[in-house]
């Protein structure tokens, strides 16, 4: 079947252009443009002088003159094609072409593209006046329509509200790269436009600052690093308002000594001093861990006074608040209670100071329980318990362990007090629209057990847009019997099921070593270099490392600690010491611990995670979904610079130009026979009543005279190329009022 192969026979392979090698000689007799790749990778514009076999001299706009191989040209778009809105309007996609249009847009500030169906979102870094009632207000009225995180917001609204369909806005990007910002303003987009008589989608936008205030960390990757994956599911009533919201989040518990990961819980601690005796965030380990203490232009004062602001409205009391402050401070505090040995063999004693007076008061514990909690562990001995005291190491992991645990229970004590104040009576079928932001994709110097759990749920929604984007759409023609050539895209099943696969798969692995009694996480490594040692996307290292590679490139992984982590244990005695402490909050949540059933306690953290990625995949499954790439143009948080480099790995690995290339040849609008030969019989003249559907679609198919690269037809359907529904909607139209004309003369003619 030509027709439909023509402009993309075979599988083009990235950044080729299929046909090119014929054009050289048109671009040199014409004189165009070329991308040439020099040496140093970096591809700049030129013209081509001549060619002698394979090799080409250019002169480059900058005068000088090059050789190189053909095979390093592509060829450039008109200088009229300079920044267009949406890729897709290129004439030539390659990935220089790609890379410039999106340069060329950011430094005019233009941060938005459109690459077919898919928002391009590049990181300003700076503040720039695109958002704002004014602005929102002209992409409600349709009286703008350039790309922008607002039309996607106001898309996904509409089709909800015309097709009574769920909706979901899925960003995704690299860490830094703006998720968490973009995602503030599609829900402030939809809160203006979904804004009812109450106070509603005021209070949702309070509810992200609360949980960012608590979620968040600082990172050398991100200032305002979200520590926390969040859907948010608004719900709307049948006139389009807001009614209410449900929010989950997948809290990772991340390990607050962690060396990537300083100042958690964001900078506000530091204010409340005087009233929970707290000092200056230096003096508190879990906040000095390395330079990045200070953030530049954070008012710590203001940003506390608006916290408060923000829980007074999603209606936690004083009460609750003050003891949630107090809960961070007691998890701060904790961080600076020491030990010192006792014996020749290691064992300890808690230091006794302020840190631990200040951590138990705030506990609302004796000082003397806690210290047996950190330092010694229960062993049962007949009918009795015996109390034995533990090394240095392991008292310092509990000490982290129980300040981790009580962190965790206060994230999720807040999001069951958020979900209260934003919920619906009655949920809303078919009228929300979920918004999806995770963490983003992480590679460090030092990457451990958080990445590797980060980085896997990356994964699998890397899956969930390559499906959409791609697998779906081309399974739908190839099942309805279209000769539809592939478009080549990065699968990333190999590498989920390197995670995945059970019984031989990193996370079946990793649970069953943490239940071996003699497993270390050095042991686990050597298992995983003795499965894996064929596996593509695994590469074994030197000691406890391994790397894998993922979709977004390789990352090495340090597995010390990865056994403890994923057990999780969520100690008895903790448990204990905190449900007799006289303190509501943390009784609340660690009863709530018990009551989760013993089955979730049970589970080892990557299991946890994995059946909760499966349950939003399942949920998002349901949805129609809008996506947003964000893209990182530095590494370091600058404003106006722009790396060609670092952008366009993360095009290639979220296969923008792949994207784009399959909406351009695809078939955007599909209608079921019948719905076809309903609507557009009426072009034919004489209708054998006995025809079936299909050989009516193929009769107007043939009476509109389409170019026959224009269309296809399916065993269910017909597949029209963008741009032709609407010519026999015009034709309908002009058929619609003739008839009304007749009509009108008819009826005239009567009276
Ligand atoms: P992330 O959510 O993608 O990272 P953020 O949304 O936190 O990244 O963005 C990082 C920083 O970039 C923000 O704190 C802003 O300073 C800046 N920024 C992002 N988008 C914009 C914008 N549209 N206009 C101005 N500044 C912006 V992570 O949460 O680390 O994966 O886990
Ligand atoms: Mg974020």
């Amino acid at each position: 079947n030509e027709k439909v192969n023509g402009p993309i026979a075979g599988s083009v392979p990235r950044g080729k252009e299929s046909g090119w090698d014929d054009n050289i000689c048109y671009f040199i007799k014409k004189r165009l443009s070329v991308w040439c790749r020099l040496p140093n990778g970096k591809w700049d514009l030129g013209k081509i002088e001549e060619t002698l076999g394979d090799e080409a001299t250019i002169s480059l706009l900058s005068g000088t003159v090059v050789k190189v191989s053909t095979a390093e040209l592509l060829p450039a778009n008109p200088d009229i094609l300079e920044g267009v809105d949406d890729l897709m309007q290129l004439s030539y996609l390659n990935e220089p072409s790609v890379l410039h249009n999106i340069k060329h847009r950011y430094a005019q500030d233009l941060i938005y593209s459109k690459a077919g169906p898919v928002l391009i979102a590049v990181n300003p870094f700076k503040e720039i006046p695109i958002y704002g009632n004014e602005i929102l207000t002209s992409y409600k009225q349709k009286a703008k329509d350039s790309p922008h995180v607002y039309a996607i917001a106001d898309a996904a609204y509409n089709e909800m509200m015309r097709d009574e369909k769920n909706q979901s806005i899925i960003l995704s990007g690299e860490s830094g790269a703006g998720k968490t910002e973009t995602a503030k303003y599609v829900m402030q987009y939809l809160a203006a436009l979904g804004c009812g008589n109450d106070s509603m989608g005021y209070e949702i936008l309070q509810t992200n600052f609360i949980l960012q205030a608590f979620g968040n960390a600082k990172t050398s990757r991100n200032n305002n690093s979200s520590r926390f994956g969040k859907l948010i599911e608004i719900h709307f009533n049948a006139s389009g308002k807001i009614h209410g919201a449900k929010i989950q989040t997948w809290f990772l518990g991340i390990c607050i000594t962690e060396p990537a990961i300083d100042s958690y819980g964001g900078s506000f601690l530091v204010f409340s001093a005087d009233r929970l005796n707290l000092r200056m965030a230096s003096e508190y380990k879990y906040l000095n861990q390395s330079e990045c203490l200070v953030v530049d232009g954070v008012d710590d004062g203001m940003e506390f006074h608006k916290l408060v602001d923000a829980l007074d409205v999603v209606q936690i009391c004083k009460e609750d608040q003050e003891q949630a402050f107090a809960m961070l401070a007691a998890v701060l505090w904790l961080g600076n209670i020491s030990f010192q040995v006792i014996d020749n063999e290691n064992h300890v004693e808690v230091f006794t100071n302020e840190a631990v007076e200040n951590a138990a008061r705030l506990i609302n514990c004796r000082a003397q329980d806690l210290m047996l909690a950190l330092s010694t562990h229960k062993i049962q001995a007949g009918n009795d318990f015996i109390a034995k005291k533990l090394t240095m190491q392991k008292a310092i992991d509990r000490r982290d362990a129980l300040a981790k645990f009580i962190y965790t229970r206060l994230f999720e004590w807040l999001v069951v007090q958020i979900n209260k104040s934003v919920k619906v009576g009655e949920l809303s079928t078919g009228r929300s629209i979920s918004i999806l932001d995770i963490y983003g994709f992480e590679s460090f110097k030092n990457n451990s057990f958080e990445q590797f759990c980060i980085n896997y749920a990356n994964e699998r929604l890397q899956q969930h847009f390559n499906r959409h984007l791609f697998k779906l759409e081309q399974e739908e023609y190839e099942e309805d019997g279209i000769d539809w050539t592939k478009v080549d895209f990065e699968d990333n099943q190999e590498c989920l099921n390197l995670f995945e696969k059970k019984p031989l798969g990193l996370l079946s692995l990793l649970d069953e070593e943490s239940n071996f009694p003699n497993a270390t996480d050095l042991t686990f490594t050597n298992k995983l270099k003795q499965y894996f040692n064929d596996n593509p996307c695994f590469k074994g290292q030197r000691g406890r490392a391994f790397g894998v590679c993922h979709y977004a490139g390789e990352v090495t992984y340090d597995t010390n600690g990865f056994l403890e982590k994923n057990r999780d244990p969520m100690h008895s005695e903790f448990i204990h010491l905190l449900s007799s402490s006289g303190c509501q909050l943390p009784k609340s949540a660690s009863l709530s611990c018990q009551s989760g059933g013993l089955e979730s306690s049970m589970q080892s953290v990557a299991t946890k995670l994995k059946s909760q990625l499966f349950k939003l995949m399942h949920q998002l499954e349901k949805t129609t979904p809008h996506f947003i790439r964000c893209i990182k143009p530095n590494a370091k948080q600058f404003p106006s610079l722009y790396e060609d480099d670092l952008v366009s790995q993360q095009l290639q690995c979220c296969g923008v130009l792949e994207v784009v290339r399959i909406s351009r040849y695809g078939y955007p609008t599909r209608m079921t026979h019948q719905e076809f030969a309903g609507r557009y019989g009426f072009l034919l003249k004489e209708t054998n009543l006995s025809w079936d559907p299909l050989r009516m679609s193929v009769a107007i198919l043939k009476k509109i005279n389409f170019l026959p690269d224009m269309y296809e037809v399916g065993y269910t359907k017909v597949y029209l190329r963008m741009g032709q529904i609407e010519r026999l909607e015009e034709q309908r139209k002009q058929f619609l009022l003739d008839i009304v004309e007749v009509q009108k003369c008819f009826r005239g003619g009567q009276a």
